[in-house]
């Protein structure tokens, strides 16, 4: 990058942080990056200076906030490669753009016969939205494989677009994997169906030079808050026919061109999809965002997240204990690597490396059927950008030394007693053979899983809990405890735990892990009653 790291870090004033006693390594990118001074300056600007509502008053604050909310549209029109201001749509963020092409478009559009496909790789923004539209509308859903390397299977990819295909939605760049998916290819299969292709660009807009007439999706989607820019902001490029002929999602003001009791026109593009007082401050932002990364150059932003994902997956793939997930060193990826550490769950991990002072997140990421696929509960994630360094990934490295043991440590400094003695010796921490009843804990976003068993006498009185945990310490310590609790009680008294690890604990609750700590009695008082329900009728 012309412009260097260390000048960029400069603009981060974040970065100079320290989490305890430890400098800050930001590596959770993926999920929302940091904001450069010029950007939030923007803020200052317009709350100091032309704050005021849009496209209403005619007075010379509103008339500023106009013109450069307008301008921001076509700031990111430019940005993506959009022909014009009327193609881009300004939203909430990617989830919600992805929700107004569905609504808009699909509700409309799709019916019984009809199928909308999508990749195994989709964000929950994504797979969610379009399983529910096709739901709504009796439409099907199909998926591209992802093949052993961590790539769309393009063969299949032929085999699933076909003439029944009606939408095909597509992720550009996957938040677990890193894949960088062909969507120009895909678009062309999709056409040639004449589909509709949405490319969802919440990890490409910020990341590479992006051309939405190059790859020639009919819609792109993206979130401020991942490309340097605020919150609360993200945008909807459609092709200009495409917005003119689908319905609003949102109806009232500012959408509106002529209303009378019985009637309502709408508004010119992209007014007509952005109803009420619009994130004013936040689209200039944004704007302010997309000169910035062009100021680096999204070619050279490109680069940067490659080489980082390639030496990270050099360091890590240095360790017989890390399981790597996505394409193999030597494939262009974006920048982040999602892995497992040999017996530390993910979420004792992050744990372990916040107490580094390094940010990483473990979980699912919203891609839960991915997770299925590749048959772990959960991965830790570490993704970069334009102020990360190779030295940042050798702290992250290092820090993974140790770990297992230090969990051990780490649980006894931090931790009640209570917990750290089931920790070292877990009780009932076997499946039973003959349960009266089962209750699977899915739930769980952090890549928690496992299930309890319960034997229940003919009186109802709990004889015996087991469980089996695929989850952190902190949880399956907590299901330890509780199986110890239980037995000798009610049905009746699992089914109504509520705060029963808090009274254990003595109120010590971990700040940071709370939904451990409150997990696992939920999972038990839902299997008691529903095995309640099940018995009384
Ligand atoms: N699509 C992809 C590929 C994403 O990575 C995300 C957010 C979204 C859609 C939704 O974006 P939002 O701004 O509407 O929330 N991904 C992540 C992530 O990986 N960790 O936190 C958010």
């Amino acid at each position: 990058m012309d412009k260097g790291v260390s000048a960029i870090r400069s603009d981060f004033p974040v970065l100079e942080r320290r989490v305890g006693d430890e400098q800050l390594v930001y590596l959770d990118n993926a999920a929302t990056t940091q904001t450069p001074k010029q950007v939030y300056d923007v803020y200052e600007d317009f709350y100091g200076g032309y704050n005021a509502n849009v496209h209403r008053g005619i007075h010379a604050l509103s008339h500023e906030a106009s013109v450069a909310y307008e301008e921001a549209h076509d700031r990111l029109a430019e940005f993506v490669g959009a022909e014009c201001r009327e193609e881009m749509v300004f939203t909430k963020n990617t989830t919600e753009s992805i929700n107004l092409v569905a609504y808009g478009l699909g509700l409309n559009e799709l019916g019984p016969g009809d199928e909308v496909v999508l990749t195994e790789m989709e964000h929950h923004a994504s797979l969610v939205t379009w399983q529910q539209v096709a739901k709504r509308t009796g439409a099907g859903v199909r998926y591209i494989r992802v093949d052993e390397s961590g790539r769309l299977d393009l063969e299949h990819a032929k085999e699933v677009i076909g003439p029944d295909t009606a939408v095909v939605s597509v992720v550009h760049v996957s938040n677990t994997l890193g894949t960088v998916n062909p969507v120009k290819e895909i678009a062309e299969l999709a056409h040639d169906e004449d589909a509709y292709v949405l490319v969802d660009g919440a990890q490409s807009a910020p990341t590479r030079p992006v051309d939405v007439q190059k790859m020639d999706a009919d819609f792109f989607t993206f979130s401020g808050h991942k490309m340097a820019g605020p919150t609360g902001i993200g945008g909807l490029y459609g092709k200009r026919h495409l917005l003119e002929e689908m319905e609003p999602f949102l109806y009232g003001g500012e959408m509106i061109r002529h209303v009378t009791f019985s009637e309502s026109s709408w508004n010119g593009l992209p007014w007509k999809f952005e109803a009420g007082t619009p994130p004013i401050a936040e689209g200039i932002a944004l704007a302010a965002a997309a000169d910035y990364l062009d100021d680096i150059g999204m070619d050279a932003v490109r680069e940067h997240e490659n080489d980082l994902a390639q030496y990270a997956l050099s360091r890590l793939g240095e360790r017989d204990d890390v399981e790597i997930y996505g394409p193999p060193a030597g494939v262009e990826r974006s920048g982040l690597v999602a892995f497992n550490l040999d017996g530390v769950h993910g979420h004792d991990l992050s744990s372990l490396l916040n107490d580094r002072g390094i940010a990483v997140r473990a979980g699912d990421h919203c891609t839960q059927p991915l997770h299925d696929k590749l048959a772990i509960p959960g991965s830790v994630r570490a993704s970069f950008y334009v102020y990360n360094t190779t030295d940042e990934i050798d702290r992250l490295v290092d820090a993974l030394d140790g770990a297992r043991e230090r969990l051990d440590t780490y649980l006894s400094e931090r931790y009640h007693d209570r917990i750290y003695d089931h920790h070292r010796n877990p009780r009932n921490a076997s499946g039973l053979a003959n349960p009266s009843f089962t209750k699977h804990s899915e739930e769980t976003s952090c890549g928690d899983e496992g299930e309890f068993h319960a034997e229940i006498a003919a009186d109802g009185t709990i004889e015996r809990l087991g469980f089996e945990s695929r989850s952190c310490a902190v949880s399956t310590a907590v299901a330890s405890m509780l199986t110890e609790y239980l037995e000798g009680e009610t049905l009746e008294t699992a089914a109504e735990l509520d705060g029963v690890v808090a009274d254990l604990l003595d109120g010590e609750f971990p700040d940071l892990r709370h939904d451990c700590v409150v997990g696992p009695e939920q999972v038990i008082r839902e299997g008691a009653a529903e095995f309640l329900d099940a018995s009384e009728k």
